[in-house]
């Protein structure tokens, strides 16, 4: 049987990943494909709770170190309890946020070691890497102003403006410099006009 394929969806807030999860999931089942969504932080029973423990404001600070390592713990089991699994019957992941959002948000917006999270990602992942990841790209300010229309903000969603920034700038920066695993998409387009560039991925990936 043929392994499935690996596909993440990225951004920063209000780039609307959600709202191109469904669309994505109809684009490749018409294409006869069997696809899982799943997500990150998450994605089991354990790694869910342990994405209640990361996004929840505490008065005890985090360190970087902690959420780093709670990051990875919840990567490790949804690895080896989902995703490998499903890939290895077939199925298409196509998962919300993954091992790229750890070097936009940990090591772009918390300035944390890009070489300690790559020794980490090499550590869980082994050679497991997406085959497709798409990054929907926006105007930091007008991300955050979508994304404010929505419920009481995570730890994350405090973060200012300049954290932001720096996570942006760390995708953009993937993306540039490895064209041939990432697609870039203007998510400030209208909606149609964002999903035309994804299908012209997907496409991609799957004729390959
Ligand atoms: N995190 C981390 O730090 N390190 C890691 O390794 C991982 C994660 C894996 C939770 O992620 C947090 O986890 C995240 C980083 C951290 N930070 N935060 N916060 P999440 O993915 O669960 O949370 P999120 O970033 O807030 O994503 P979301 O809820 O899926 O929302 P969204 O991507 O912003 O999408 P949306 O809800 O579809 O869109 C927002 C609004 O914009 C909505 O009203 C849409 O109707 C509208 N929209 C969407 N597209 C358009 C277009 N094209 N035009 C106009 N309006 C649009």
């Amino acid at each position: 049987m043929n392994q499935g394929r690996f596909i993440t969806i990225e951004g920063t807030e209000g780039v609307g990943k959600s709202t191109n999860l469904a669309f994505i999931r109809q684009w490749l089942e018409a294409r006869g494909q069997r696809v899982l969504v799943t997500r990150e932080p998450g994605g089991t029973p354990l790694a869910e709770d342990i994405r209640t423990l990361l996004l929840s404001p505490r008065e005890e600070p985090v360190t970087p170190m902690t959420e780093l390592l709670m990051i990875f713990a919840a990567r490790a089991q949804h690895l080896e309890q989902v995703v490998k699994p499903a890939l290895a019957r077939g199925t298409w992941v196509l998962c919300d946020r993954f091992t790229d959002s750890t070097y936009a948000y940990q090591g772009g917006g918390r300035g944390f070691d890009q070489q300690v999270i790559a020794q980490l990602e090499d550590l869980v992942q082994g050679s497991l890497r997406p085959d497709l990841t798409l990054v929907l790209d926006i105007d930091v300010k007008e991300g955050l102003s979508r994304a404010s229309q929505r419920s009481d903000p995570d730890r994350f969603e405090g973060e200012t403006l300049a954290f932001f920034e720096r996570v942006r700038a760390v995708y953009r920066g993937l993306a540039e410099r490895a064209p041939e695993r990432y697609a870039l998409v203007d998510a400030g387009q209208p909606l149609a006009d964002v999903q035309r560039e994804l299908a012209d991925a997907l496409a991609s990936l799957a004729n390959s």
